[in-house]
């Protein structure tokens, strides 16, 4: 099994300032975590980020030929890209979504995530610690579903 970690804008840039809201750790760090996750759980793992809309729709695009599911945290873009949610509505693989922070307790645009309809989960607010969650959810909901489909 295979999954994709997508993180939209500005996501790169975790650690180098606003440790208030984001912590201290690096995407490097979110990203060599994960390849333990995937390696405990025996699963595979690649990782996309991009600053730009359209790329990302563009790598959903070409993700469900290549991956059994996604881990996505969009950025800002979860509070009002209809097209990434479009995106994920047409990919046919499932999509979880998760946040570093609890967008449920900060401004008001952020309580409101477009994507959220579309996708098999949410996780928010754990720190870094959402991914992980959101890795091992994706994958139980892929294996149940492959043992119920036989
Ligand atoms: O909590 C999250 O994971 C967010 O998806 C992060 C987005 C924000 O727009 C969402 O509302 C919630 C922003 C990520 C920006 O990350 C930075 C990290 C360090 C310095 C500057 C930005």
């Amino acid at each position: 099994m295979k999954i994709l970690v997508m993180n939209g804008p500005n996501l790169n840039m975790l650690g180098k300032r606003d440790a208030n809201h984001y912590g201290n750790f690096t995407l490097a760090d979110v990203e060599a975590m994960l390849q333990q996750t995937a390696s405990a759980l025996g699963v595979k793992v690649s990782f996309f980020q991009s600053n730009h809309e359209g790329a990302l729709i563009d790598e959903i695009q070409v993700a469900s030929q290549q991956f059994a599911g996604i881990v996505f945290n969009p950025g800002a873009y979860t509070h009002y890209s209809y097209a990434i949610r479009d995106a994920i509505e047409a990919c046919g693989i499932p999509v979880v979504e998760v946040h570093i922070s609890d967008i449920l307790q900060r401004e008001e645009f952020r309580k409101i995530s477009v994507i959220q309809p579309v996708c098999v989960g949410q996780i928010t607010g754990l720190g870094i610690g959402s991914y992980t969650e959101g890795f091992k959810i994706l994958v139980a909901k892929i294996e149940s579903e492959a043992i119920e489909n036989g």
